[in-house]
């Protein structure tokens, strides 16, 4: 039994690579932060749009109160141990009756980071279901190394260069219902992927990607990492500070610093960079 989850979650997640959901905050409480989330989209159109959606919780406070949240990083300590930083995030919003979707793949491919021991926190803000496009999983499959993606940089992918796995056994996968508020965690080498929001209602997930154990380390960029629990930092990592208030100027610069550091990761070798 660990703080948070429990054995049978602990074991599953060791099993199938994912656990899904957890309880965060209530459905009332998710509905305040999409409220603030798009108030904030409104007042800062160009910090919080489709190709600017990569590590908002270092110049909004709201998000950055998700990212500490006692109930997932306690659920973060149950699977990787009590010293652990975060290296990102990323709001995934799919718009009503839109085209967007996330083809199959292993998130640990383009990261840079070693070993592939991290795991992400996948926050509903709305509902998140088989109608508005879901994450789905391939249970296990987090046990195989890094697969061949195929680089398709498609419109609609919603992923930095619509990267896809061939040929997944998709009999086996396992849709993540989740209420607003409830969350899900997953291995960095999980293979998942989403459908596009065929409903009328926005799906909004704050993805935590991802919290790190101690020992983890970027290989391919600069090592940026928000510190969080215990004994988490390495003699080259820099630590990240956290916003004062929403559009704090230094958070800001925090922010602009890891984005541009993490393009250069994701798009290291790559035939063409998107925007985001
Ligand atoms: O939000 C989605 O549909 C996909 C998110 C994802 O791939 C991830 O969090 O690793």
């Amino acid at each position: 039994m660990g703080k948070v989850l429990s054995q049978q979650q602990i074991d599953q997640y060791r099993d199938d690579g994912f656990v899904a959901p957890v309880d965060v905050i209530s459905e009332e409480g998710a509905a305040d932060y999409e409220q603030r989330l798009r108030a904030a989209e409104t007042q800062y159109p160009e910090q919080l749009n489709a190709e600017n959606r990569n590590n908002p919780h270092l110049a909004f406070k709201f998000l950055d109160e998700l990212a500490h949240h006692p109930v997932v990083l306690d659920a973060v300590e149950d699977l990787v141990g009590s010293d652990f930083s975060l290296w990102g995030s990323v709001l995934f919003i799919k718009e009503p009756q839109s085209s967007h979707f996330v083809s199959w793949h292993q998130d640990a491919t383009y990261m840079g980071i070693t070993p592939h021991n991290y795991v992400t926190a996948w926050i509903a803000l709305t509902a998140s279901n088989r109608e508005t496009g879901c994450m789905s999983m391939i249970p296990g499959s987090h046990h195989d190394p890094v697969q061949l993606h195929l680089e398709t940089f498609h419109e609609d992918n919603i992923l930095t260069r619509g990267q896809q796995i061939q040929d997944v056994d998709e009999s086996s996968a396992v849709d993540l219902i989740l209420n607003p508020g409830q969350m899900s965690l997953h291995h960095a080498r999980v293979i998942h992927g989403s459908q596009p929001n065929r409903s009328q209602r926005r799906r909004v997930g704050f993805a935590l990607q991802a919290y790190m154990p101690a020992g983890a380390r970027q290989t391919l960029g600069d090592n940026y990492w928000l510190p969080i629990r215990g004994d988490c930092l390495q003699p080259d990592f820099i630590a990240l500070k956290r916003p004062r208030a929403d559009m704090d100027p230094e958070g800001v610069s925090e922010r602009e610093k890891a984005n541009r550091n993490w393009a250069d990761i994701l798009y290291r070798g790559a035939s063409q960079k998107r925007a985001y």
